[in-house]
């Protein structure tokens, strides 16, 4: 009997545009991997508009996990993206002290800001807790901004050589692999692919579309943990996601879509199925 590979998935829940469990949980499922979701928050869309409603979940999500011990239940993954507050950080540490064995990977996501600046409701204590928590990854995918947080670098835009991106992995301590999401060069995105143990690095490049949308980083890093938890090593799984991005962005910005809603993933799902990239 084959058995579906579990990814515990620790993201909030916006109900309006793609990403968070939005996307993961239709992405990872298109792999043919079972996602089951630890809600952080609830919010009716993402902290990109203007008015949101956000229900911050920090007090159910001990109460929550701790039913998935009593029950045994046990995961091949375990992904972590938006976290709401310092103490959701100290729980999902918690989580991941519960749940994590020598056969399951962890995957951090350290959702914090874009464009040089942290999220609304991302605090300094918030991105002190968030370096203790990247010391249980495997790896750990920020974008130019949020390395530059983690790695006290001063940010100066998305064009960054790969010595400046080298020197920023450099000063992260504790995750195993960092892969730096997002770095512009002329006409491609960059991803730079640092192993902190053995310093090997590659790079994975892929054609840019001069938009931004929202949750893109989102669905590269459930792509990615999907991919890892189904077998692939790093750097195909980083080119496999960075590829799925790129068809992605492409049809969103052929269909004319509001950059707010984030990738139109629906319709790419399906490349995502076994060999289809
Ligand atoms: O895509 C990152 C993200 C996830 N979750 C929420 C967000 C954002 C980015 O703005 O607001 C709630």
């Amino acid at each position: 009997m084959e058995s579906i590979k579990r990814v515990a998935a620790i993201n909030d829940l916006s109900g309006f545009c793609r990403c968070s469990l939005s996307v993961a949980i239709p992405i990872i499922s298109a792999m043919g991997l079972w996602c089951c979701p630890l809600p952080t928050a609830i919010l009716s869309n993402h902290t990109g508009y203007d008015d949101f409603f956000f229900d911050d979940y920090t007090e159910k999500m001990e109460p929550y996990y701790k039913m998935w011990k009593t029950n045994n239940v046990n995961f091949d993954s375990i992904y972590t993206g938006f976290l709401g507050s310092v103490k959701q950080i100290d729980i999902v540490m918690d989580f991941i002290k519960n749940f994590k064995n020598d056969k399951n990977i962890v995957v951090v996501d350290p959702v914090m800001g874009d464009d040089g600046v942290l999220y609304s409701t991302y605090t300094k204590d918030m991105q002190l807790e968030m370096k203790k928590l990247i010391k249980y990854a495997f790896v750990i995918t920020p974008n130019v901004t949020e390395c530059s947080f983690l790695s006290d670098t001063k940010y100066e835009g998305e064009h960054i050589s790969i010595d400046k991106a080298r020197d920023m992995c450099k000063k992260i301590e504790g995750p195993k692999n960092i892969v730096l999401t997002g770095i512009r060069s002329k006409d491609k995105i960059i991803n730079f692919v640092y192993n902190t143990q053995t310093k090997e690095e590659t790079i994975v490049s892929r054609n840019a579309v001069d938009v931004y949308y929202a949750g893109t980083g989102d669905v590269f890093s459930s792509a990615l943990c999907a991919f890892l938890t189904k077998g692939f090593n790093l750097k195909e799984s980083v080119e496999k996601s960075a590829k799925f991005v790129e068809e992605a962005v492409k049809h969103t910005f052929m269909c004319k879509l509001d950059n707010k809603e984030g990738l139109a993933i629906e319709k790419c799902l399906n490349l995502l199925w076994e060999e289809n990239l």
